[in-house]
């Protein structure tokens, strides 16, 4: 009893300290009040990326409201001016032709109104019918209270929209009786079924995460549905969803209003808790107004997740000139703040992927927009070159800090896999007890990449197969636990399981490399992580790359095509299409 009475008056104590700290506004990023504010001096180069998405300074989070408009792709994002640790936001604003050579307009929404005063938090676009953009954001209004709030461009015949309007008859979604105004964020991109316009917006009741479901004729008049449209128990704060069609059969994205016979439906939540994404493929009945996950897809923390490392408040858009579903995420800092102080910038985007459904129908498969293929240049190919156990070769030709890579192991035989305990459901903790240099029997096998020459620092992507009563496990581990000399980093050894069929003997992987990223495709884009790693010896040209094999069953790389990568214009000052 008193151990219980301890815990709770422990629990309260928290609560109150994390609502103090953050000047009483639930919002899921620590304030630095004395730092938000601090300019960066002078911005570091060492861990820049080459070719991710990122501004010349300062803080992002957040990826909002991607369109395609005028000929130009459109990303807006949760940008800091004025620092390099979250605060000041405001919606920055660049353009591209490719998805990959950006330029940086002026900020598109920033607080001006008593509806948006204390922050222009994420939100998504819509184009309505005559192809005019909206956009739905978070506003934080005089009293504090999350409101959803709409912009639109000032005029339609400029393509790079660079001007919004925020009308005065916002907002247009204020937290209605029983929602928590601190707590109702982050509206979706609107879809049209049954005669009416519909957006959910995250939020949560106790410890339930909630999306809240809105209705309107006009996309002026929001009513509250009475149920939700979805939600789960102990799932805590949905931040950003995103909900979606898929199709049942082939990689073609869907227009988000689509629905029918030859359609599913993806729901993906941002837990603040942890901030780690999941989601559930599932069926969506507009008539009743309910999604229903499969029994397949678990609702809840051991849910399927776009990527298993550094990856948050992602959002999809539906690209009409090249029919894809194209995702955009976060992928945030795994550094100390004072190191994104030193550094003068914090946060980059993932490069943008496609997303479809697997032919199983079970999960979503990813693979980088093919846009980036354009930055290949210098390119080097093996075939058929063995890894016995215990070894690692290195690949050379390519600058290894900044290099797509693709490679396929093979094995001869599955016969030599440990043996699976099922108690094992967390890979992360399983990749952190078998890390890439306890020798296994099929596996770890797969990079070494951002490596210094004699391995001080190294971050090892691999496969590592286990043996199951009646299948076989794959595990799939971007481990960052050896990636840098410097103390005081988050170095997790970030892992997902691979659900694929071994039955031809292969594995394949593709990693594209960037200085102080790591973003991993397993298996034709089943499991994906990405780790932000910041060595101190495998930078620029002393980084290095092995492919290695610590398994006592011998793994040939088949087939490996790698290639250095060039950098794209990245929204630098004077960049102009
Ligand atoms: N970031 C935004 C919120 C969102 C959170 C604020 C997720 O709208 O819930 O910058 O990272």
């Amino acid at each position: 009893m008193e151990v219980l009475q301890f815990l709770s008056v422990f629990m309260l104590v928290g609560c109150c300290f994390v609502l103090l700290f953050n000047n009483g506004v639930e919002g899921s990023h620590k304030i630095y009040t004395d730092l938000q504010s601090k300019h960066a001096v002078k911005v570091n180069q060492l861990h820049r990326t080459g070719f991710h998405f990122q501004p010349p300074s300062h803080w992002i989070n957040d990826p909002n409201a991607p369109m395609y408009y005028g000929g130009f792709y459109h990303l807006f994002y949760q940008y800091n001016p004025k620092g390099a640790v979250w605060g000041n936001i405001v919606w920055a604003h660049s353009v591209s032709k490719d998805l990959v050579n950006w330029e940086a307009l002026e900020p598109a929404i920033y607080p001006t109104k008593p509806f948006d005063i204390n922050g222009c938090w994420s939100g998504s676009a819509t184009i309505l019918p005559g192809n005019k953009p909206i956009i739905l954001y978070t506003g934080l209004d005089t009293q504090n209270r999350q409101v959803q709030n709409y912009a639109i461009p000032a005029n339609l015949s400029d393509p790079y929209l660079r001007k919004w309007i925020k009308p005065d008859n916002n907002p247009l979604v204020f937290p209605g009786h029983g929602v928590n105004a601190s707590a109702f964020r982050d509206p979706t991109t609107a879809w049209w079924a049954d005669g009416h316009w519909r957006i959910i917006v995250g939020s949560r009741r106790k410890h339930r995460g909630i999306a809240y479901l809105y209705r309107s004729k006009d996309f002026m008049k929001w009513t509250q549905a009475q149920h939700p449209l979805h939600s789960a128990a102990n799932t805590g704060m949905w931040e950003c969803p995103d909900f979606f069609p898929v199709s049942i059969r082939g990689k073609n994205g869907l227009e988000t209003s689509v629905n029918g016979e030859h359609v599913k439906h993806v729901l993906k939540v941002s837990l603040d808790v942890t901030r780690y994404e999941y989601y559930t493929v599932g069926t969506y009945w507009p008539e009743i107004d309910r999604y229903i996950p499969e029994n397949t897809s678990a609702d809840g923390w051991s849910g399927m997740r776009y990527d298993y490392g550094n990856f948050y408040a992602s959002k999809t858009f539906f690209d009409a000139t090249t029919n894809r579903r194209i995702l955009w995420g976060w992928a945030n800092e795994s550094d100390a703040v004072d190191h994104d102080i030193a550094k003068g910038w914090a946060g980059i985007q993932a490069i943008p992927r496609v997303l479809w459904l697997d032919r199983c129908g079970k999960q979503l498969l990813q693979w980088p927009i093919e846009e980036l293929e354009s930055l290949r240049t210098e390119n080097v190919q093996w075939s058929n070159h063995e890894l016995s156990m215990g070894s690692h070769a290195e690949i050379t030709g390519i600058t290894p800090a900044q290099a797509d890579v693709e490679v396929t192991f093979s094995f001869p035989s599955l016969d030599k896999a440990e043996p699976f305990d099922p108690s094992w459901v967390d890979a992360q903790q399983l990749c952190s007890q078998k890390g890439s240099s306890v020798q296994g029997g099929v596996g770890p096998f797969g990079l070494l990449t951002l490596a210094s020459e004699n391995l001080e620092e190294y971050t090892p992507v691999f496969f590592r197969v286990f043996k199951d009563k009646f299948k076989h496990v794959v595990l799939m581990c971007s481990d960052a636990k050896s990636s840098s000399l410097k103390r005081g980093l988050y170095k997790p050894s970030f892992a997902g399981f691979v659900n694929v069929d071994l039955s031809d003997g292969k594995l394949s992987l593709r990693t594209l490399i960037d200085h102080s990223v790591v973003e991993s495709f397993g298996a034709e884009g089943r499991t994906c992580i990405t780790s932000r790693v910041y060595p101190t010896l495998a930078v620029l040209g002393n980084a290095h790359l092995y492919a290695f094999n610590n398994g006592t069953e011998s793994v040939t790389v088949e087939k490996l095509n790698a290639w250095s990568m060039k950098k794209p214009r990245m929204n630098e000052e004077g960049n102009r299409f």
